[in-house]
């Protein structure tokens, strides 16, 4: 294959575990399918549906084609097209003056659009470093699970996902793999083949659930309560690796102690289960070998999110699985790469300045703030790009509250013109995957891959690296490192660590990474240990060893909001990618709330119909789906469509809280109650 083959090499840019290799054909200068790569072990030739479809993406005809500027209020969609150098003059000279007021007054926002170094925070993160703008704690995501995980086992490490194929139990928690880590479902179902028992922990009875031996329907966020009480049988039936615990771990004694409070009939009260769930779940965990744990987000969106991942963080050292390469535990790998942060990012640029730090789950309240001695600045000016906070930022009536505001200036890079985008002073169009160069980690696996170019820019779409260096030419920051074009900032991310040729030949390269990582212990934490005790958490003031913090909103106890809501995503949208592919779309249907029929019962409510679901915070309205993949007392609200696509121009984060987890300063989505209604009966 040759770069003028009409078959071109990629990577998925999606925020997904599995981080696949594309080929993408092209015929006449278009995209005209996408597949994945077979040559790519962890691809193995399969795409999701959502990517499959990425060509009618990219060529929608709702793409953003040119620049645009607002010519209406804020948030009326209304706009008239611009030149490149009209648009990046005035946004030069607008950010320009504020900063010379103070440039932490400006905010950059963005999250997963792309996962690529270089078109994620590369020439981005330089742009902003050297204006001193405001930091932005990209936390939306994973951060709760990330500071758990870092806290017990010292980063984002574990097993290789390859290996989960030669497990004999495998506990899939707080994960859907079918829908957002297919490639790891298909080693689970290889394992299951060899005589593997799937065990899926999850409140939602998910694609994912149904087909596993097991599934532990158990309330949000009660995660660390199970934990607790399968270490408490574990020590009940001796079912503990006292040399691995001895010899690779720190604080047992203390942690034993705190097990110990959580018998499985107290844990089975708090997560809503049979106590005799729990108690073989306990027994197949503490019997079998080698056990693994495919940990997954979802499970950390919630008040006691860190702790529920520290707590879980603990169970392979107490039985020893890090002994074998096809036990222990995996939630992130993306800690194993060796990124040249510094060199690609350049925070030696901020030449001894600390601007100010602001959390992207907190966008809805700091949009609202003045000017404080606490907080600094008031935020003048917003750069958004691979990012639709109005869509997926928590309680939006306030984030759209603080977007509406006529002095914020806002600057929006964007394919489609996305619910953010309608409160843009400027939209300007950006390239897709199929468009650019980048190079990409994944959180799945241990492969870097590089995704080339297929097709031209289409329209007059520039790639984010582009229009970064377009405006540091106009502020005059004329420092080399910002002429540097995309294939040098590709190679720049990982110097001589990865052999560029290959990536340049074959599409990707595998880091090396140990067969049984820990099977000698050897943690990457302070200690050197696997920490059930963290004394960087008691420096802290925190709780140095894991605990079960209830959540802040159950469900079943504030008398207006009786039930429980989890936001998952569907299946066929990735995150708030995707909801403008109609085929996709059509998939979906309408936004859905699934509700169990104990519940819809009393409610009056039937398949089909249309309801409010609402809180303190908002309502928004959808169809309701009578369905056994809901438990009772929590129903489960799909997400994450556009506003302006679903009815009534809302959607699910209307109802959900900008409050944070307890480690990490993430988002509590899945923690949040509301009161479901027909419709009608308002009336
Ligand atoms: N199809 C598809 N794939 C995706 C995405 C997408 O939007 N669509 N998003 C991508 C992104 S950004 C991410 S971060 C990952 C997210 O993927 P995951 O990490 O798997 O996280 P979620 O999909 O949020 O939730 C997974 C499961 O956790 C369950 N869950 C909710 N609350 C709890 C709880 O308190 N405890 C337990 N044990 N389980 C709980 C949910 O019901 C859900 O079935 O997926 C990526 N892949
Ligand atoms: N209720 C609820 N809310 C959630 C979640 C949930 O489970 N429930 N999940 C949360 C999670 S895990 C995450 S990660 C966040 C995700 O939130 P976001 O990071 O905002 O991800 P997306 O919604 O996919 O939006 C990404 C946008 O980036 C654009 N984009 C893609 N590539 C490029 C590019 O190269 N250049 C530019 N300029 N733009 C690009 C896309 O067109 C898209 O509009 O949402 C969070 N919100
Ligand atoms: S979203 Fe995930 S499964 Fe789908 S193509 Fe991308 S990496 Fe692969
Ligand atoms: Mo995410």
């Amino acid at each position: 294959m040759t770069e003028a083959s009409p078959v071109v090499r990629g990577a998925c840019p999606h925020d997904c575990p599995d981080t696949c290799a594309l080929l993408t054909t092209v015929e006449n200068g278009r995209a005209v399918r996408v597949q994945g790569n077979p040559a790519h072990r962890h691809t193995d030739g399969v795409l999701c549906t959502k990517v499959s479809r990425y060509a009618e993406r990219t060529h929608h005809p709702d793409r953003l084609l040119q620049p645009l500027r607002r010519a209406g209020p804020k948030g009326s969609g209304r706009f008239e097209p611009v030149s490149w150098d009209e648009a990046l003059d005035d946004i030069a000279a607008r950010l320009k003056a504020i900063a010379a007021r103070d440039p932490q007054a400006i905010l950059p926002y963005s999250y997963a659009g792309t996962m690529g170094l270089v078109q994620g925070e590369g020439m981005a993160a330089r742009f902003f470093h050297r204006l001193g703008a405001s930091f932005l704690d990209r936390t939306i995501c994973a951060s709760a699970g990330s500071e758990g995980l870092t806290q017990t086992l010292g980063g984002k490490v574990g097993m290789k996902v390859e290996h989960f194929a030669e497990a004999k139990l495998i506990l899939i928690w707080g994960s859907n793999s079918i829908a957002s880590n297919l490639h790891f479902w298909k080693l689970a179902q290889q394992a299951k083949r060899e005589g593997a028992r799937l065990v899926c922990i999850d409140p939602r009875r998910s694609e994912t659930a149904e087909k596993c031996h097991e599934h532990l329907a158990i309330r949000p966020g009660t995660d660390a309560a199970l934990a607790l009480a399968l270490m408490h049988e574990l020590i009940a039936h001796d079912w503990l690796d006292h040399d691995y615990i001895e010899r690779h771990t720190l604080g047992w004694e203390g942690l034993r102690e705190r097990a110990l409070q959580w018998p499985p009939a107290r844990a089975a009260e708090v997560c809503g289960i049979p106590e005799q769930q729990i108690v073989d779940l306990a027994r197949a965990y503490g019997t079998t070998k080698p056990a693994a744990i495919r940990l997954n987000y979802g499970m950390q969106r919630v008040r006691g999110g860190g702790n529920a991942a520290r707590a879980v963080a603990c169970l392979p050292a107490l039985v020893g699985a890090w002994r074998h390469r096809a036990g222990g535990l995996l939630l992130s790998s993306s800690g194993q790469f060796p990124v040249r942060k510094a060199e690609m990012q350049r925070p030696d640029l901020l030449a001894g300045r600390a601007p100010r730090t602001i959390n992207m789950t907190t966008i809805g309240d700091d949009l609202l703030r003045e000017a404080s001695p606490d907080f600094g600045p008031k935020v003048e000016a917003l750069v958004v790009y691979n990012s639709n906070p109005v869509a997926i930022a928590p309680d939006s009536s306030q984030v759209v509250k603080g977007f509406a505001r006529e002095d914020l200036f806002t600057v929006v890079l964007e394919h489609f013109q996305t619910d953010t985008a309608d409160y843009a002073d400027y939209v300007l169009p950006a390239t897709t995957q199929h468009e650019h160069w980048d190079i990409h980690t994944a959180y799945g696996h241990t492969d870097v891959l590089l995704n080339r170019p297929a097709i031209a820019p289409q329209g007059q779409a520039r790639s984010n690296t582009d229009i970064f260096r377009a405006l540091a030419a106009r502020l005059g920051f004329d420092e080399p490192c910002f002429a540097e074009d995309d294939l040098t900032l590709c190679r720049t991310a990982f110097g001589d660590d990865i052999d560029f040729q290959q990536l340049l030949d074959v599409g990707w390269a595998t880091v090396p990474v140990p067969e049984a990582p820990f099977a000698e212990g050897g943690f990457p934490t302070p200690s050197g240990r696997c920490e059930f005790h963290s004394a960087r958490l008691a420096a802290m003031g925190l709780d140095p060893l894991p605990d079960h913090l209830p959540n802040a909103e159950p469900g079943g106890t504030h008398p207006d909001f009786p039930l429980a809501m989890i936001s998952p995503p569907a299946r066929n949208f990735l995150n708030s990618s995707f909801v403008n592919v109609t085929s996709l779309r059509d998939i979906e249907g309408q936004p859905r709330l699934e509700i169990h029929a104990d519940d819809a019962a009393p409610r009056g409510i039937a398949t089909g119909q249309m309801v409010r679901v609402f809180n303190q915070r908002g309502e928004y309205r959808c169809v309701a789906e009578v369905s056994s993949r809901a438990r009772p007392g929590v129903v489960n609200g799909l997400g994450i469509w556009w506003r302006k696509l679903g009815p009534f121009g809302t959607n699910v984060n209307e109802v959900t809280s900008q409050r944070l987890t307890d480690l990490g300063r993430a988002p509590t989505f899945y923690d949040c109650h509301v009161q479901v209604a027909p419709l009608e009966a308002r009336h």
